[in-house]
């Protein structure tokens, strides 16, 4: 394989590849003069030059939050950075409705819910509600689209169930809450149960929620991730996407880079 060219790049705060980043974070101390100082000794101890503490404000009770401005020797190789994405070519609400007609001649099934003990539902809502997030349209809207939106704190054997009642094309899991990693227990133990089931590779299994990434959910198992600023119709053309392709029927105008083999 041909080496790519090295693209070098640093971040950019007054002038190009200046290194200035701007920092926040927060200290367990009251807001002093002496406070200041330590978030600038802090900074300097991660290795930063030229700090300053831009702001500074009480959070709480003996809480401090601080924005610095610092300078970073550091670069990066941005060609040498490989990472899978979810990039599909995006047909608009009433085009998408008649290529599933089109190409698909029925309606395609979905299901979803926040599993396991999340109760966060504004996610899973935002992708599926008729009324949808940002200015689109959730997946209830679509006429050639059957969306069933099972709500918080549901196991995922019993969206497994469900959804496999129904024969369902997709399964989307909406995972919120993180401390611990459980949304990564959770959605393993999901593909566990969807494996049992014999769906992997045969139902699109997608994992959403805002500390999920493509990358992740490849590695959990899933055929895509979705973090924070999906919006329902990007959720929409994957899935019709992923069908086809199950069906044999990929278009290849719509390629996307990194899907699972
Ligand atoms: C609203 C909210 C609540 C509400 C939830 C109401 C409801 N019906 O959902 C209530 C008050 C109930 C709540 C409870 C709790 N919460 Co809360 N909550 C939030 C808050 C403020 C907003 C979350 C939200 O609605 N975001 C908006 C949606 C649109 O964004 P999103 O979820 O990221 O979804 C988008 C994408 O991620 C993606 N997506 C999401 N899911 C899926 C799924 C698929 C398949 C796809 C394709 C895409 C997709 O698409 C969406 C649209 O772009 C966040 C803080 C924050 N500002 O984010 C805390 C937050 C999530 N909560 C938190 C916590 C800790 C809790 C509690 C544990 C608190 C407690 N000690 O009781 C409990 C949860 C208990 C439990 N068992 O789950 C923490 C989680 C920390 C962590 N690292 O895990 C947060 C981050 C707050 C914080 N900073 O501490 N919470």
């Amino acid at each position: 394989m041909v080496k790519p060219t090295k693209q070098i790049i640093r971040p950019y705060g007054d002038r190009r590849d200046d290194g200035v980043v701007q920092l926040s974070f927060t200290l367990p101390v009251p807001l002093s003069e002496k406070a200041k100082e330590a978030a600038a000794q802090f900074a300097k101890k991660m290795g930063f030059s030229d700090v300053k503490v831009a702001a500074a404000e009480r959070a709480a009770d003996n809480y401090s939050f601080f924005i610095v401005y610092a300078r970073s020797g550091m670069y990066i190789d941005y060609a040498e950075i490989d990472v899978p994405e979810v990039v599909i070519k995006k047909m608009g609400f009433d085009d998408l409705n008649a290529f599933i007609e089109k190409k698909v001649k029925r309606r395609i099934v979905v299901f979803g819910a926040c599993t396991g003990t999340d109760t966060h539902t504004v996610g899973i809502d935002a992708i599926l509600n008729m009324k949808g997030y940002a200015g689109d349209y959730g997946l209830e809207r679509y006429p050639w689209f059957e969306a069933y939106n099972l709500g918080s704190q549901v196991p995922n054997e019993d969206l497994i169930a469900k959804a496999v009642a129904k024969n369902a094309d997709a399964i989307l899991v909406s995972q919120i809450v993180t401390q611990r990693d459980v949304h990564k227990d959770n959605s393993r133990q999901f593909i566990d149960v969807a494996k049992a089931k014999g769906l992997h590779g045969r139902v699109t299994l997608l994992l959403g929620g805002p500390r999920v990434d493509h990358k992740l959910a490849l590695d959990l198992g899933f055929d895509a991730g979705f973090g924070p600023g999906t919006k329902p119709s990007d959720v929409a053309n994957f899935i019709v996407h992923a069908l086809l392709k199950r069906m044999g029927e990929e278009d290849p105008n719509t390629h996307y880079q990194g899907e699972p083999k």
